[in-house]
């Protein structure tokens, strides 16, 4: 919320003359929430098939862009896997590093402010 005076003195067709009065009109703006990118790290150790694993379980999607995601990371480096809210993200991300950590794989999931 922003408040924005307007001065009206010196104004001629002004009743308050004279005086001066300020008026106060409130402006609402709705920003939207940030969003923020999670991303996954490629590294030479984790199985293609726990990576696919992962995100058909945690990024709901199917074998066929599970895997389309895995190779892309497998190649480019990394890649965005979905864009969510903080708390979403952050949940994503933990699920993913707990995941990982229980198989004793190295993969890397981090989140980013798009
Ligand atoms: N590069 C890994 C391999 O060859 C596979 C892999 C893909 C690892 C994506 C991590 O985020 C990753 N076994």
């Amino acid at each position: 919320m922003r408040f924005e005076p307007i001065i009206m003195s010196g104004d001629d067709d002004n009743p308050f003359d004279g005086d001066t009065s300020i008026a106060v009109k409130t402006k609402s703006k709705t920003k939207r929430p940030p969003l923020y990118k999670v991303l996954l790290l490629n590294d030479d150790f984790t199985p293609m098939e726990f990576v696919v694993m992962i995100l058909e379980r945690f990024f709901g999607l199917n074998h066929a862009q599970a895997f389309e995601i895995m190779l892309t990371v497998h190649k480019k480096g990394l890649a965005v896997v979905g864009v969510f809210s903080y708390e979403i993200a952050e949940t994503k991300v933990q699920q993913v590093m707990d995941m990982a950590r229980q198989h004793q794989h190295p993969l890397q999931c981090t989140m980013e402010r798009e």
